[in-house]
């Protein structure tokens, strides 16, 4: 009987948005992860399937988190075992790379299959070098890969290949794989087929996947836990974990682990449509957040909490914030005042990060568009430019006057009219329409 643990693409050194915090955040998943479900479960091992970090120049910061978490494993007697990634993987031109590094220290196992003269070798664990393609820890045989990319699909048949001369009838085969699978996201790239799926199946009776940020499983063999965090607002609302996993009676038994330390992110949307003004917008738009976010006023600590440990506290718990606008803007975009929204929102709800997407169609283009091609230049410059003056609120009434004043004027003003009729016509044509309101 084995017990291990499954995580991948863990992004230590993430920095997203700007935030120190949300860097921290990846930290806090890793070390909460490995003290929940790998120490106080007493797993047999752990297993990376890539992208520990999120870079392969990982900054000092990012190597301290990864080192206290492998620590702590190492103090409680747990192997560490992980494959390269596309974010942390090994440059072509150089033999080093962190991960290689942290290998060769004694901190974790990095398994890599051996490219030599065109053929793909696996080679079993040498605790000497601190080196291998596949190593056999508490009954199960565990085998690494690198990151194909897109060539995946190729690389798999010569790779089941060398696994193939490595079998054992007393071991458990697990695969460790960093890729997408086909079906599993809405991007057109390429992917590891279902077929080369199938063929892996007979040899691999645990397939530990990494890359895609989500949670999925395919036939109760190939096992995707998602990252830890979520390294975007869209992200947060995929599916993640861990897997704790048990093999006896000679099949395994997993259980996606959940609950573990998680920034918590709020998304709201604001549909702009109809708000007549800048002024207008902001207060439909706060009024809108505090009935969404369930706050009326200004959150603060609890009754007699100041100082520095109320505020830790309230930073632990603070979410993100994402506001998006959508809809038809009614006034100019240089007036939509986002870094109003943000500070507000800032200021009212404390978040830990405000983030506002502008998503709105802005007044400035749009019409003509829906015009029939055998429509006149004149008719389709009329159009547009009505379209445009309805979208203001206070020209909305007066658009097709507007429009034809504006004509009225340029053509006047191509053919050379002196200033003073052009101002001329324009009083006249004034009269016509009532003064813009505020
Ligand atoms: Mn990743």
């Amino acid at each position: 009987m084995a017990k291990f643990l499954h995580i991948a693409d863990i992004h230590l050194g993430i920095r997203r948005y700007r935030s120190e915090e949300r860097t921290r955040d990846f930290y806090h998943a890793w070390q909460d992860v490995i003290d929940k479900h790998a120490i106080k479960e007493r797993v047999d091992f752990v297993l990376i399937a890539g992208d520990f970090f999120d870079a392969r120049r990982v900054e000092p910061q990012a190597m301290n988190h990864a080192i206290a978490g492998l620590k702590l494993l190492r103090e409680a007697g747990i192997p560490v075992v992980a494959i390269e990634g596309n974010h942390d993987c090994h440059e072509a031109d150089t033999r080093f790379s962190w991960l290689r590094s942290l290998s060769q220290w004694d901190f974790l196992h990095l398994l890599e299959p051996v490219y030599e003269d065109g053929q793909v070798k696996m080679h079993p664990w040498d605790e000497k070098k601190r080196k291998g393609s596949f190593i056999d820890i508490a009954g199960v045989r565990i085998f690494g890969s690198i990151w194909y990319g897109s060539t995946v699909s190729e690389s798999l048949g010569r790779l089941i290949e060398a696994m193939r001369e490595h079998r054992s009838e007393s071991l458990y085969p697990v695969m460790m794989l960093h890729t997408d699978v086909e079906g599993q996201l809405n991007r057109p790239i390429p992917a590891l087929s279902v077929g080369q799926l199938a063929e892996l199946r007979s040899h691999i009776r645990y397939l530990a996947l990494g890359h895609t940020h989500k949670n999925f499983e395919i036939d109760d063999w190939v096992y995707n836990p998602g990252s830890l965090e979520a390294c975007n607002v869209d992200e947060y609302f995929n599916r993640r974990g861990a897997y704790l996993v048990e093999i006896r009676d000679g099949r395994h038994h997993v259980e996606l682990r959940r609950d573990y330390r998680q920034r918590k992110i709020e998304r709201y949307s604001f549909d702009v449509t109809g708000q007549p003004s800048p002024e207008v917008l902001f207060e439909s738009l706060m009024q809108q957040m505090r009935r969404d976010t369930g706050i009326e006023h200004g959150k603060s600590g609890a009754a007699g909490e100041t100082g520095e440990a109320a505020a830790d506290r309230s930073l632990d718990s603070a979410p993100v914030i994402e506001l998006t606008l959508r809809g038809q803007l009614e006034f100019r975009t240089a007036s939509l005042e986002l870094n109003r929204y943000r500070e507000e929102i800032w200021r009212e709800f404390e978040p830990l990060l405000a983030i506002v997407r502008n998503q709105t169609l802005p007044t400035e283009y749009a019409v003509a568009l829906g015009l029939r091609d055998e429509v006149s230049r004149a008719e389709r410059e009329r159009r547009v430019i009505e379209d445009l003056l309805s979208r203001e609120a206070r020209y909305r009434d007066h658009a097709a006057a507007l429009a034809a004043m504006i004509l009225e004027v340029r053509h006047l003003a191509l053919n050379d009219e002196s200033p003073e009729q052009i101002l001329e016509t324009i009083a006249r044509r004034e009269k016509l329409i009532e003064q813009p309101a505020g």
